[in-house]
Parts: structure tokens; sequence; C-alpha cells
């Protein structure tokens, strides 16, 4: 049947377990029926309803791939497919689910006591918790490890000064994981910084043209104090943050493929549906041309970022093929999802069509969670041993 046999022509559902299936429809059913009729407005007046949070976790959404807790213990694979099946709504809504599971949940549960796993996890599995990741300064982006965000110790306390950068849902985090250097030994740690400790701030960034529906914004932190209690004991240096990274960046990578698979089903049907020159645009050649491109990068895209999520599964997944993959799922979404833009013709910058926005969105998601030129240099480094980055 030419109208199915397209939509999934590696027969990547086959190597789907029972249970990711059932997470899989979870999702889809959950962005279709709880995030699509939100979305229009959420983009056009930056609006982020927060009950959104306690939908994903009543749906056992968030932090899905943590064991215990309230989470649902599944596998990366499931997680995967969770962000492919929000993103095809909007990307903003995926930051939203990796920042809580990946940036959050998964450093605490990693990294964190026994104590804070208990304190914070089961309110952020359910949505009664939202939290940020503070690692990009103003002045370092795609160098963090420069970061000049420092924690000075007080015996029982440190005291933390310094700015945070493009925070996802900094402006409505109740706890803010906060990586910053010790004054002792000038290591990178994580602190949990929650809302009500004095000298927290958390301001908004306004006009941007991307990612609208979701809320971005600073963290500063004028001389606040934070508990022992609240560092996490289990990591010290840039492995903790990027440990994180690698959780989130996989996540992304199949996320991408779920907004370029939107717009490709998109164009699709508007190209038959609208005729010009008496017939179906989609009749046209140089039409066909362009949606067997974006249709080969999808299937084989997907087919990739799978490999590499069962390779986490067993144990054997480098960070530089998360590389490989969030450069390359990111880079394609967003050049298919131009494409797609175009084939709508005038109708393709409304957004009411929704793939403008998409086209928007991957903008910040190919440099957010290191830029696409950032992970290509990664690659490069594994491809000779030289690092290119200074
Ligand atoms: P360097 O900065 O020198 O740090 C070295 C230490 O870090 C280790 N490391 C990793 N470990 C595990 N996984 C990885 N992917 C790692 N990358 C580095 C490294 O082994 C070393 O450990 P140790 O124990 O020997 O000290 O790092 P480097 O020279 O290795 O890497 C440089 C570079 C440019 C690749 C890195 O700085 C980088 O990835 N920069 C990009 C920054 C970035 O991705 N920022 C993301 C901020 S969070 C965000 O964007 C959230 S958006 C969320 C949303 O809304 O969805
Ligand atoms: P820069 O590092 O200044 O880079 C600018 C340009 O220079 C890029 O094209 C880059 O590829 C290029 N470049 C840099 N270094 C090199 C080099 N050595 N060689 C060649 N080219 C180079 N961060 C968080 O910590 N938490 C968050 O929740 C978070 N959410 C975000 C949400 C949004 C919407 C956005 C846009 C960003 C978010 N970020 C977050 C920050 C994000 O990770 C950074 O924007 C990103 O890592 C790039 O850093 P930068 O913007 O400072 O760009």
């Amino acid at each position: 049947d030419f109208d199915l046999h397209w939509k999934d022509m590696l027969l990547l559902d086959r190597r789907f377990s029972e249970e990711e299936m059932l997470i899989k429809e979870t999702a889809k059913r959950f962005a279709e029926s709880e995030l699509m009729p939100r979305v229009l407005k959420g983009f056009r007046e930056e609006h982020f309803d927060q009950g959104i949070f306690k939908a994903m976790g009543s749906a056992g959404l968030l932090g899905s791939f943590i064991h215990g807790y309230g989470c649902a213990g599944a596998s990366p694979t499931a997680y995967g497919l969770i962000a492919r099946e929000v993103e095809k709504v909007d990307s903003a809504y995926r930051s939203t689910l990796s920042v809580q599971s990946s940036l959050v949940m998964h450093p605490i549960n990693l990294f964190g006591s026994e104590e804070q796993k208990e304190r914070f996890l089961p309110r952020l599995a359910t949505g009664d918790l939202i939290g940020c990741f503070g690692l990009t300064e103003p002045d370092h982006g795609s160098d963090p490890s420069g970061m000049k965000t420092r924690a000075h110790d007080k015996g029982d306390h440190y005291v933390l000064s310094g700015a945070k950068n493009w925070i996802t849902n900094s402006p409505i985090a109740d706890i803010c994981l906060v990586w910053a250097k010790t004054d002792t030994d000038e290591k990178v740690r994580g602190f949990l910084v929650e809302r009500s400790m004095e000298g927290l701030s958390t301001p908004k960034i306004e006009g941007k043209f991307s990612l609208r529906a979701s809320p971005t914004g600073m963290i500063q932190l004028d001389e606040v104090k934070v508990p022992k209690s609240n560092v996490l004991p289990g990591v010290t240096g840039m492995r903790g943050p990027f440990a994180c990274l690698n959780s989130a960046r996989l996540g992304i990578a199949w996320g991408a493929w779920g907004a370029a698979e939107f717009c490709l089903e998109s164009a699709r049907r508007y190209t038959m549906d609208r005729q010009q020159f008496g017939w179906p645009l989609a009749a046209n050649q140089l039409v066909q041309f362009k949606m067997a491109n974006a249709l080969t990068e999808i299937t084989i895209g997907l087919n990739a970022v799978l490999q590499a999520t069962r390779m986490k599964e067993s144990g054997e997944l480098h960070s530089n093929v998360i590389s490989m993959m969030k450069r390359n799922s990111c880079s394609k979404a967003l050049e298919i999802a131009r494409t797609c833009r175009d084939m709508l013709g005038g109708n393709g910058i409304v957004d009411e069509y929704h793939i403008i926005r998409h086209v928007c969105n991957l903008e910040a998601v190919n440099t957010y969670e290191g830029t696409a030129d950032i992970h290509a240099l990664v690659l490069g480094r594994a491809l000779t041993g030289l690092p290119a980055f200074k």
C-alpha cells in the first residue's frame, strides 16, 4: 500500500519491544490531545502553560528511563520515542521534557544522595516540581569549562555568585541545577539551588523567534547561600554536566526527526491536494525529488538513532557517536523543514500550517546542547586525535 509503505520503509516498528510500542502510542496520543491544541497560542503569544508538566507527569513521560522514585523505568529507546512523538508537535515541548528528564532528574539519580533523590525525584516525576539546568554563561557557551560562577566554601554551606544564560525554564523553575567551580579546588560541582533561596533571580529572555512555547531565561546568583546537603556528592569535574548532555543529546537526536516527519507529512498532503498548471504539485518531478531526499534522510536517520540507543542499552555507546547523531539529526531536520516550508508557497509562512514554526524552532535545536559545528569538531578530534577547539 503506497499510502503506508513510505512511513516505515526499514520496518523500524518491528524492532521495538511491546513495551516500547505501548509507550510510543501513549506519547503519540498525549502529544495529539494535550500538546497540539495548545501549540498555536503557545508559539504566537510566547505562552507556556505550567499544567503541561503535570500532564506529562500523569502520562508517565518525565524521567521515563529512571527506575524507582515514581518513574517508568523504560529503555533509552523508549525515551527517544517519547521525544520523537512530542517533537512532532513542537521542539519547545520536547525541550521541556529533555531538561526535566535528562538534565535535572538524571543527574540527581546518577550523582545525588539518597536523601536528595527521595526529596526531589518523585515530585519532579509528577511535574509538581519544575527543574532547570544552568551550565551556559554569558561569556561561556561552547566552552563551558571556562565558567566563572564560583562557590565559596563557608564550612556547612557554600555561597554562590555568578550568572547563567540561555536557561530553558529558569523563569518558572522551582529548582535550578547550577554547575559552578568551588573556590578551594577549582573543580566543577552541581548545586541544587531552590527558588526560596535569597539572592536567586531568573529573568526571562525576551524577543526569541525560536522555541517561543518554552520560557528561556537567566539564572543570576548574588551570594546565594546553599547548604552542603544541596551539593551533588557523586561527581566533580566536567564529567558531571557532560553525563547529562549525553542523555539529552540522544533524546534530541530522536526528537528532531519527529519534527522533520511532521513537516514531510504536511508537505506531502499539501502538494497532493494543491493543483497548479492543471495538476497536483506533487506530480512534478522537482517536488518528488525534494520529498524523496527528505524521506531518505528521515528513514536512514531514524535507523541510526535506534542503533545508537540500542548501543546505549548494551553499554557500548561512545559519546562521539552521540555527537554524530545530534548533529546529523538536527542539521538535516532543519534543512528538511526549510525545504517543506518552500513547498507550501505562501501558506508555508503561516503558523496554521505549522511548518514555519518547526523551521524557527530547529534553528535553536541545531544550536543548543553543542552547536552543529562543535559536534563536527568532536568528530574531527575522533578522526585525527587533534582537538581543534582552541
Ligand atoms: P573540556 O571542556 O575540556 O572538559 C573535559 C572533561 O569533560 C569530559 N567530557 C565528556 N565526558 C562525557 N561525555 C562527554 N560528551 C564529554 N565531553 C567531555 C572529558 O573527558 C574531560 O573529563 P576529565 O575527567 O578528563 O576532566 O571538554 P572537551 O575538550 O573534551 O570538550 C570540548 C567541547 C567543545 C566538546 C565541550 O566543551 C562541549 O561539548 N561544548 C558544548 C557545550 C554544550 O553542549 N553546552 C550545552 C549546554 S545545556 C543546553 O544547551 C541545554 S538545551 C536544553 C533544551 O532546552 O532541550
Ligand atoms: P558561541 O559559543 O558563542 O558560538 C557562536 C558560534 O561560534 C557558533 O556557530 C559556534 O558553532 C561557533 N564556534 C564556537 N567555538 C568555535 C570553535 N572553536 N570553532 C569553530 N566555531 C566555533 N544552556 C544551558 O546551560 N541550559 C539550558 O537549559 C539551555 N537552554 C537553551 C535554550 C535555548 C533556546 C538556546 C538558544 C540555548 C540554550 N542553552 C542552554 C545554551 C546553548 O547550549 C548555547 O547557546 C550553545 O552551547 C552555544 O553557545 P553560545 O550561544 O554562547 O554560542
